[in-house]
């Protein structure tokens, strides 16, 4: 099934690593960046091999330009598939066109191993599609697939794509049988790596991601991050710094996004010092955080270093308040924990504008009158609210618990799609989400 071919040397060989196309309903760019690929594409480069790039969603190709950078991708309509079709909005194929890949390839030598990424499960026939067009273009390649889909649907994906080895993450990598013995013994550490070589390819760029620690310390029921980066480690600060100093100089970029599951977990170790550094060197920054930050790691002092170093977009994971849902989300605060963190961060001068809370819809047992009045609450407090609905995620508790009434999700990712899934549940339908949104809308509209 799989194809072999010979490679003769590291030096000689050819990599192209592909950010594939991405299949949904909606897609906007909130500062989005496959950091995954970026770490691959350096740990290619640290074993003497200088990979190719092409990012079917490159953020310098954008349709439309919006704030901080973000901005539109260039989409088709595409076939609903038939368990969508109950979903009255359009389902689209996110991504530059096939013609401007074929375009790519013939600007680059024939590779000899192609790597896929990918990240949301639902996303998968967009990687699929991805395959199908490498296979078209590139006969006899190595095709691999790895990141985060390919870790949590394997067996999805082996089945759709029968020449593409599944490798998973880096280590999955290094220990496919099938790839030539060129890999074997490059072991890697994930400390050293860094996104600055992949980035370099970039022609143009508004925006770039930042990434201090890797993994999660925190279980929350609905969260894999856990299963992907079983350990929780920090990354060295001057890499990240030098990350930074090549963005702005080589794309004058002004607006930066972290990546981080848990940001201020053991913030003194690492985002003070790294705030302190960068306050030093004068660089003139917008941070964004569109992974919510774990409220209960806030006090004044580290919203007052936060303003100071240009936070502007700051998101929370609140998810909800109820006690029953509470447990699903690790207890993360409650009403008046909530509360007091806010005025404190109104006190060292956020605005209401800049300060988002994240509110799950889906949660188990959670009605949309449970999340309208949790909405209601999070705009008492004068900042934007941010519903989202849940994807359940493979490997979760909440994933297995949701199984038992819906044991589709274990076969079909389309099942975790955010859009999707929640119309499932009972009382939850596509009217109840619009509600959900328009209220958000009419509630954000009063906050300045
Ligand atoms: C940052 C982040 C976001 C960002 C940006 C995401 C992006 N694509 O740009 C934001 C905040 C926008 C976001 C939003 C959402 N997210 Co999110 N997010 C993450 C997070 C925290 C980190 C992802 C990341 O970049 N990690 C850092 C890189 C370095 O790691 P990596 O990609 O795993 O790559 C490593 C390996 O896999 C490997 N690798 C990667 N690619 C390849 C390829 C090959 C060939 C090989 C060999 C290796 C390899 O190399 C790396 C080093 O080992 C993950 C959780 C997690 N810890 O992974 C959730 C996660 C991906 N998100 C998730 C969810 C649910 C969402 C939302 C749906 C939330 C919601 N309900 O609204 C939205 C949807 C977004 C959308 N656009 O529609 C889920 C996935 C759900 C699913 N069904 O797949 C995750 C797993 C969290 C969870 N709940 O479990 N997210």
């Amino acid at each position: 099934m799989y194809r072999y071919c010979i490679l003769e040397s590291m030096e000689k060989t050819v990599v192209l690593i592909i950010n594939p196309y991405v299949t949904d309903f909606k897609l906007y760019d909130e500062w989005m960046h496959p950091v995954g690929l970026y770490f691959l594409f350096d740990y290619f480069e640290k074993i003497g091999i200088t990979p190719y790039f092409f990012n079917f969603l490159d953020p310098g190709t954008h349709v439309q330009e919006k704030k901080f950078g973000t901005g539109t991708f260039e989409c088709t309509e595409i076939a609903k598939p038939d368990l969508y079709q109950s979903i009255k909005r359009k389902y689209k194929l996110y991504g530059r066109s096939p013609q401007s890949f074929i375009s790519y390839l013939k600007t680059i030598p024939r590779p000899d191993i192609v790597c896929i990424g990918g990240t949301m499960t639902y996303w998968a026939p967009g990687i699929v599609e991805t395959y199908k067009l490498v296979l078209q273009c590139i006969a006899d390649s190595i095709i691999v697939c790895g990141g985060i889909a390919a870790q949590l649907i394997p067996e999805y994906l082996k089945a759709r794509m029968p020449y593409c080895h599944i490798a998973g993450n880096i280590e999955g990598l290094l220990s496919l049988n099938e790839l030539p013995s060129l890999f074997k013994g490059h072991t890697i550490s994930h400390y050293m790596l860094t996104i600055k070589n992949c980035f370099a390819q970039y022609q143009s760029l508004r925006h770039a991601p930042v990434l201090l620690s890797y993994g999660c310390p925190m279980r929350c029921s609905y969260c894999a991050s856990s299963i992907l980066q079983p350990r929780h480690h920090l990354r060295p600060i001057d890499i990240v710094i030098d990350e930074i100093i090549y963005a702005i100089e080589r794309f004058n970029i002004t607006d930066f996004a972290f990546y981080d599951d848990a940001l201020l977990f053991k913030k003194e170790e690492l985002l003070f010092p790294f705030l302190k550094k960068l306050d030093d060197l004068g660089c003139n920054i917008r941070f964004h955080t569109p992974n919510g930050l774990h409220v209960r790691y806030l006090d004044r002092t580290t919203l007052d270093k936060m303003i100071n170093a240009g936070f502007k977009t700051i998101r929370f994971g609140y998810e909800s308040s109820n006690v029953n849902q509470r447990k699903a989300v690790s207890e993360k605060v409650n009403r008046d924990q909530l509360r007091e963190k806010i005025s404190t961060a109104f006190a060292s001068g956020f605005t209401g504008n800049q300060i988002g809370v994240y509110v799950m819809g889906g949660l188990p047992d959670q009605t949309p009158d449970d999340l309208a009045e949790e909405m209601e609450f999070i705009n008492s407090l004068g900042i934007t609210v941010k519903p989202v609905f849940i994807s359940p995620v493979p490997g979760t508790a909440v994933f297995s618990q949701y199984a038992i009434r819906f044991p589709q999700i274990q076969t079909d990712p389309l099942w975790h799609n955010d859009t999707f899934f929640i119309t499932n549940l009972e009382n939850w339908n596509e009217n109840t989400l619009e509600s959900i949104r328009i209220k958000a809308r009419t509630l954000n509209s009063s906050i300045d």
